[in-house]
């Protein structure tokens, strides 16, 4: 990678920081509404990954999806907006923090139901396969979905389908407050085995070396070798989400993880050791991110909510018939059927 690809990730991985750090604030202050799951600690892992693959690859997360939707080219403007809730969101305000979706940048959410998307993303896979596209999909996924039935199904299929996949553990090591030691049966790497799958560990807190990984194995799909798993070890500063107090971690144990931080391990191991940037070149960038992301709050701020009489768009069940709603259309319905339409899906 040349000079100015290196800082470019640099400077995603420090958007996303701000961008969780102010997200967080914006929790406090009760701008945004429902659960926020923070990416601290595992940007590298976002970053990393999307610089190894193609514009139109396929990309499926868990719900810690806001650093994987910039990484991938979303803007802090739409990000933010959705998790405001207003209409200017990468989804309209409709799915929220966990639900972030960006089909120009082919990325597919945002799921929140842990393991619910990996079947999905063996089916972009089988398509990618079917159509001969040459995409590759990466399926992030928590380690405490390696324990889910959809984990197991999708695993095999890959498998048995030689698949062009890329089933990435992002393994903080917890579960929400549960350690794998005593969530899972067998180490991570070891769930690959028993496909008889490709596997790596990676270490998650280097940006590069996720990069790589992500290399290799998008090679081998795109040569037709088939699935690949990577057991990316990482932590996450925060807790599991905004609501959690974060008790059951050691303290001790979260400041040895912030020893290996991605975001200054970069900079000094990387940047300013091959004299690529100057202190003041970082200290510029930061700036530059906090106005990035300042900016990205006042335009959600000021951005309208989703329109009263869309409330219903984009849903699949429809009422049986038109109806007529005496009252106001906020009546939340309680059967399919009553259900108002506008007239625009009769
Ligand atoms: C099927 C299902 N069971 C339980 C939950 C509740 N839940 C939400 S997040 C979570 C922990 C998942 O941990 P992990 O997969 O390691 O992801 P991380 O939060 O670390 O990114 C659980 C149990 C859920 N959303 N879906
Ligand atoms: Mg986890």
């Amino acid at each position: 990678m040349d000079k100015e690809n290196l800082v470019a990730l640099y400077r995603q991985m420090v958007l996303i920081r701000v961008f969780e750090d102010r997200a967080a604030e914006m929790y406090a202050k009760a701008k945004i509404a429902g659960f926020l799951h923070l990416y601290n600690g595992q940007e590298a892992v976002a970053v990393g990954s999307v610089s190894a693959l193609h514009p139109d690859d396929d990309v499926v997360v868990n719900y810690r999806d806001h650093g994987w939707a910039l990484a991938r080219g979303s803007s802090a403007r739409a990000v933010m907006a959705e998790l405001f809730g207003r209409a200017t969101g990468t989804t309209g305000g409709r799915g929220g923090s966990m639900h972030l979706v960006d089909v120009k940048n082919r990325f597919w959410g945002g799921y929140a139901i842990v393991g619910g998307h990996l079947p999905l993303a063996a089916g972009l896979a089988a398509a990618a396969q079917y159509l001969k596209t040459g995409r590759v999909t990466l399926c992030s996924m928590g380690d405490g979905s390696t324990n889910i039935g959809t984990f197991h199904a999708a695993m095999n299929w890959a498998k048995l389908w030689n698949l062009p996949i890329i089933f990435m553990v992002e393994n903080n090591q917890y579960a929400m407050g549960t350690h794998y030691d005593v969530h899972s049966a067998v180490p991570m790497i070891q769930k690959a085995a028993g496909y008889d799958m490709y596997a790596e560990q990676v270490d998650g807190m280097d940006v590069m070396a996720v990069r790589e990984a992500v290399c290799r194995a998008a090679e081998r799909a795109r040569k037709g070798e088939g699935p690949s798993f990577l057991d990316v070890v990482t932590y996450r500063y925060r807790g599991h989400s905004m609501a959690d107090p974060d008790v059951q971690r050691d303290k001790a144990e979260i400041a040895r993880w912030k020893e290996r931080d991605p975001i200054t391990r970069f900079a000094t191991e990387v940047l300013l050791k091959r004299n690529l940037v100057t202190p003041k070149d970082l200290n510029d960038i930061q700036k530059s991110v906090e106005q990035e992301v300042e900016d990205a709050i006042e335009f959600a701020d000021k951005s309208p909510e989703p329109a009263l009489d869309t409330l219903y768009d984009y849903i699949y069940q429809q009422p049986v018939r038109n109806m007529q709603i005496a009252g106001s259309l906020i009546r939340p319905p309680t059967i399919a059927k009553d259900i108002p339409t506008n007239g625009k899906h009769a």
